[in-house]
């Protein structure tokens, strides 16, 4: 196995999710590549230590720019606020480092496209972390909708729902609160959750043309935690749009962070002409499928449970029936990033792939604002 020594940038929740990954996946996956704890870098020296030493990085920096310059790094995984992806990216494309980026990939469509052309420029291997995708309910309705078990596709239906910030005593910025940042974040619901709704929507049901949102600010001013004063919130607290796909589907999405009792709700229905398709997050194990041409007096929605040898991913951990969890959808996005890399066939979403998820939050933004149907922009 070739060593590929992985940078860090963040310590959050997904520098967690992604070092867990890294660690695991040789233990279950058997790849040409195996990926190494070299480094991790934060601007508080003190936590980034710590991290290191919990998580098993041999070393710490607390300045990104002095990482890319290492030429022990091969690998540079972005998780750090939104606000940071593109230079930090420009910056290790540049360096002819292979980079990972938490999603959405950038503050909006324009910074966007300047990281794929560095990318393209640098003609280096690079992911954005759209872990869904890779729940193996979610890959087993891939490759249904692929075969063709669900025909022609009609409606897709999706909602991301939360309820973390209905008081409005949260204070917005700094450390696990610059999501409702704006200058951090870029968006609210729209780039953090709904992102996560579009990357799987066009995964499964192809491109999108064009969208009419709404979107509010519930809480229109929270203390900020950096500067200490009370200032305008400029995120999206909840986001509902209606999509036109290419396919001619039509399709509703909600998000909010607003949905008392609902911590994580990510659901997705497909209805096509001879079957349907249900996922939700909290049962992220099942998949509910109904197919009409099923024998009358049986026929149903039948609850798959994706545990089997022949699902996607299982063979690699336990025995049938017996279910794996949210953290190894980041395992599988590793394999199948390594694997893209031996069989020099990248693994989706690209920062290329993940722009179209940016164009169409820029669209959806935009109509929040003007009230219009508004064209999802396509890479000239
Ligand atoms: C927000 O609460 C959040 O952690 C997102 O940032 C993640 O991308 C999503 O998977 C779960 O919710």
């Amino acid at each position: 196995m070739k060593p590929i020594n992985v940078g860090l940038i963040g310590y959050g929740f997904m520098g967690r999710a992604h070092s867990n990954a890294f660690r695991k996946v040789n233990n279950f996956f058997d790849l040409d590549y195996q990926p190494v704890l070299k480094a991790v870098c934060a601007r508080d020296g003190g936590k980034a230590k710590a991290f290191a030493e919990r998580w098993g990085y041999q070393s710490v920096e607390t300045d990104w720019r002095e990482l890319i310059k290492r030429d022990d790094i091969d690998l540079i995984d972005i998780c750090s606020p939104n606000n940071t992806h593109a230079e930090i990216a420009r910056a290790a494309a540049k360096a002819g480092k292979m980079i990972l980026c938490e999603k959405p990939l950038s503050m909006d469509g324009p910074e966007g496209e300047e990281m794929v052309a560095a990318v393209a420029k640098a003609k280096v291997p690079n992911m954005v972390w759209y872990n869904y995708r890779r729940i193996p309910a979610v890959t087993l309705a891939k490759k249904l909708i692929d075969e063709g078990h669900l025909g022609r596709i009609f409606h897709y239906r999706a909602k991301f729902l939360q309820d973390w910030t209905i008081s409005p005593e949260l204070p917005q910025g700094g450390q696990g609160l610059w999501r409702l940042d704006v200058k951090a974040a870029g968006s609210g619901v729209t780039g953090d959750l709904l992102a996560h709704c579009i990357d799987t929507a066009i995964w499964l049901n192809g491109s999108v043309d064009k969208v009419t949102a709404m979107t509010e600010t519930f809480i229109k001013e929270r203390t900020h935690t950096l500067t200490g004063k009370v200032q305008k919130v400029g995120i999206d607290d909840a986001c509902a749009f209606l999509a036109r796909f290419k396919n001619g589907s039509l399709a509703t999405f909600e998000s909010t962070r607003y949905a008392r009792g609902h911590k994580a709700l990510y659901t997705f229905e497909i209805n096509g002409e001879h079957a349907s398709i249900f996922w939700d997050l909290h049962d992220l194990h099942r998949l509910q499928y109904f197919d009409h041409r099923d024998e009358g007096q049986t026929r149903g929605w039948r609850s798959i449970h994706v545990t089997d040898g022949d699902h996607p991913y299982m063979k690699n951990w336990w025995v049938p029936g017996l279910a794996i969890g949210y953290e190894h959808s980041f395992v599988h996005q590793v394999a199948d990033f390594f694997e893209g890399l031996s069989k020099k066939k990248p693994a989706s979403p690209t920062f290329r792939d993940a722009l179209e998820t940016q164009y169409i939050c820029d669209a959806v933004l935009k109509s929040g604002k003007t009230g219009q149907w508004e064209k999802v922009s396509r890479l000239k």
